[in-house]
C-alpha cells in the first residue's frame, strides 16, 4: 500500500511532521493500526538500522529518524492498547553503576522500540540491586546492560552475579554492549549476548527470545 511506504520513507528521512500527517491520514482511510505500525513505522526503522550498520547513516540521522518514529508511535500507541495488540516482548535496559553515558543506551532503546519491543529504561548509574529488583518483580525475558568506561565494565559482572545470588539468573537473558565491550568480555562474564551497535542489538534481542 502506497501510504505505508510513504510512512516508512518519512521515518527514514526523519520527517516527523510528515509521519504525523501520514499516520493520521492512513488511519482515517481505514488502514489497520497493525499495518501502520509494522509496514509503515517499523519497516522504516528497520531500513534505518540497516543503513546505520553499513555506515550509510550516522548517529544524528538515527536520532532524527527515531524522533520521527516516536511521533507516529504517539498516535498508534493508544489504539494498539485498545485493540490489545501485544508488543514483541518487554526489555529492561540501563547503564551500569558508576557510568553516566546514555547516548548509546538511548539509541539501543529507540531501535528496540522501533522493532516493536516495550522498553523499560532504568536510566544511568543503575545499581545491581535495581536491575535484580526489576527482574524479580516483572516477568521480562530480556535485560540489556550498557557501559562506556573501562572502569565500569566490572559493574556488568556484578549485575550477573547479583542475579545469580538472587536466584533469578535463569529468568532473564542478559545482553551487554558499549564501546569498550567485546564478545570475549561478554563470554567471560557469562552474558547471553553482545551487540556492537544499536541495530545489531535488535537482531541479538530477537535471537535470544527464540533461544
Ligand atoms: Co565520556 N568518556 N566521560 N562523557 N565520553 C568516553 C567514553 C571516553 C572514551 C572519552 C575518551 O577519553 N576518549 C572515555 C572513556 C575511557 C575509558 O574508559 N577507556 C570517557 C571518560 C574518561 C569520561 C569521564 C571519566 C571524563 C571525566 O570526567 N574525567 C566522565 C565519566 C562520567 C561517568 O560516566 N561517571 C565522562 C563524561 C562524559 C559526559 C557526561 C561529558 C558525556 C556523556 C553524555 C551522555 O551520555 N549523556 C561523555 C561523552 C559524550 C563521551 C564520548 C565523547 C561519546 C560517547 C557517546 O555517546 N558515543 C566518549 C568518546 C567517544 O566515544 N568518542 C566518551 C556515541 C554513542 C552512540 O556510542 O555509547 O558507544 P556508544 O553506543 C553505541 C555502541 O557502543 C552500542 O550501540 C551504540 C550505538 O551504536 N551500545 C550497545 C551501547 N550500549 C549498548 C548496549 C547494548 C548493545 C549495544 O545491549 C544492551
Amino acid at each position: 500500500m502506497e501510504i505505508l511506504e510513504s510512512i516508512a520513507e518519512a521515518v527514514i528521512k526523519g520527517r516527523a511532521n510528515e509521519v504525523d500527517e501520514l499516520v493520521k491520514k492512513a488511519l482515517d482511510e481505514g488502514v489497520e493500526v497493525q499495518d501502520v505500525l509494522n509496514k509503515g513505522l517499523i519497516a522504516g526503522m528497520n531500513v534505518v538500522g540497516v543503513k546505520f550498520k553499513s555506515n550509510e547513516f550516522y548517529v544524528p540521522e538515527v536520532l532524527i529518524a527515531a524522533r520521527a518514529m516516536s511521533r507516529g508511535m504517539d498516535i498508534v500507541k493508544p489504539l494498539l492498547v485498545k485493540s490489545g495488540i501485544k508488543p514483541v516482548a518487554k526489555y529492561i535496559i540501563g547503564t551500569v553503576k558508576g557510568d553516566l553515558h546514555d547516548i548509546g543506551k538511548n539509541l539501543v532503546s529507540m531501535m528496540l522500540r522501533g522493532a516493536g519491543f516495550e522498553v523499560i529504561d532504568l536510566g544511568v548509574d543503575v545499581p545491581a540491586e535495581k536491575f535484580v529488583e526489576t527482574v524479580k518483580n516483572e516477568n521480562i525475558p530480556l535485560l540489556g546492560l550498557s557501559a562506556l568506561l573501562t572502569t565500569t565494565m566490572p559493574s556488568m559482572k556484578e549485575v550477573i552475579e547479583a542475579l545469580k545470588q538472587a536466584g533469578v539468573r535463569e529468568k532473564v537473558k542478559v545482553m551487554v554492549g558499549g564501546a569498550p565491550i567485546t564478545q570475549e568480555y561478554a563470554d567471560e562474564i557469562e552474558a547471553d549476548g553482545y551487540a556492537p551497535d544499536a541495530a545489531t542489538a535488535v537482531d541479538v534481542a530477537k535471537r535470544l527470545l527464540q533461544a
